[in-house]
C-alpha cells in the first residue's frame, strides 16, 4: 500500500482519541525517560481539547506493571523498573489535561507477561465497539513500542487510524526504531495526520 499524507480531516461521532502510556516514567526525569517526550505534552493537550469539546470519546491506555514484571532487568527482561502500578511514575503528568470522562485502559498487568498493545488482555475493543467508533485517532509514547503495537492491532481489529505524527515519541533502543515504526504503520494502512490538519 502506498504511504499517504492526509489533508484536512473532519470529525464525526465515530472517532475516538487514544493516548498511549503518556506516563511520567517515560518522561524527562522518569525511570524510562523518552528523549523529547515532553514536547508532546501541548499537544496532546490539543487533540484532547479537540475530542472533548466534540463530545467524542478519549481512552488512555497506562503501562501498569507489578512490581516484579517479567520485563524488568532484574527478572531477565530489557527495560529498567518502570510504571509499576500506582506509583507516581505509572500516572500522568500534571500538565496533561485529561478529561474526568477519560476512559482509562490499564496493560500489562501480568506479572508474566509482557503486553505492548493497548488491546492485549483488555476490554478497549469491546468498549470501542459499544460505543460504535470507526475511527482512531492514535498518538503517546513510544512510537516503537506501544503506539506501534497499539496501531497493528486496532488495523487488525478493523479500525481505520490516524497517527498523531506531530504527538509520537520513540524509544530508539537502536537507531531509527521510531522510523522503521513509522513506515511500518503507513505500510499497514495508518494515514499521518497532525493537529492543524483537523478541521471542525
Ligand atoms: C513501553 C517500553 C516498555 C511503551 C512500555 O509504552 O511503549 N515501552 N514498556
Ligand atoms: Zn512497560
Amino acid at each position: 500500500m502506498c504511504s499517504s499524507k492526509q489533508g484536512n480531516v473532519g470529525l464525526t461521532k465515530s472517532d475516538a482519541l487514544v493516548v498511549v502510556d503518556l506516563q511520567n516514567d517515560f518522561l524527562p526525569g522518569g525511570s524510562l525517560a523518552v528523549s523529547g517526550s515532553d514536547e508532546i505534552i501541548p499537544i496532546m493537550n490539543k487533540y484532547i481539547h479537540l475530542f472533548h469539546s466534540n463530545d467524542l470519546p478519549i481512552f488512555t491506555t497506562q503501562d501498569w506493571h507489578p512490581p516484579d514484571h517479567c520485563s524488568f532487568k532484574e527478572e531477565g527482561g530489557i527495560w529498567p523498573v518502570h510504571c509499576v502500578a500506582g506509583t507516581m511514575g505509572s500516572l500522568f503528568p500534571e500538565d496533561l489535561k485529561l478529561p474526568d470522562s477519560a476512559i482509562a485502559i490499564l496493560t500489562a498487568t501480568n506479572r508474566k507477561k509482557e503486553a505492548y498493545s493497548g488491546f492485549e488482555g483488555t476490554d478497549l475493543n469491546i468498549r470501542l465497539r459499544s460505543a460504535n467508533i470507526k475511527r482512531l485517532f492514535i498518538g503517546g509514547i513510544a512510537t516503537d513500542y506501544c503506539v506501534l503495537n497499539t496501531v497493528r492491532d486496532a488495523l487488525k481489529n478493523g479500525y481505520e487510524v490516524m497517527l498523531l505524527i506531530d504527538a509520537i515519541r520513540a524509544v530508539d533502543v537502536s537507531p531509527d526504531d521510531g522510523k522503521r515504526a513509522i513506515a511500518e504503520m503507513v505500510s499497514l494502512g495508518a494515514v499521518t495526520i497532525e493537529h492543524k490538519n483537523i478541521i471542525i
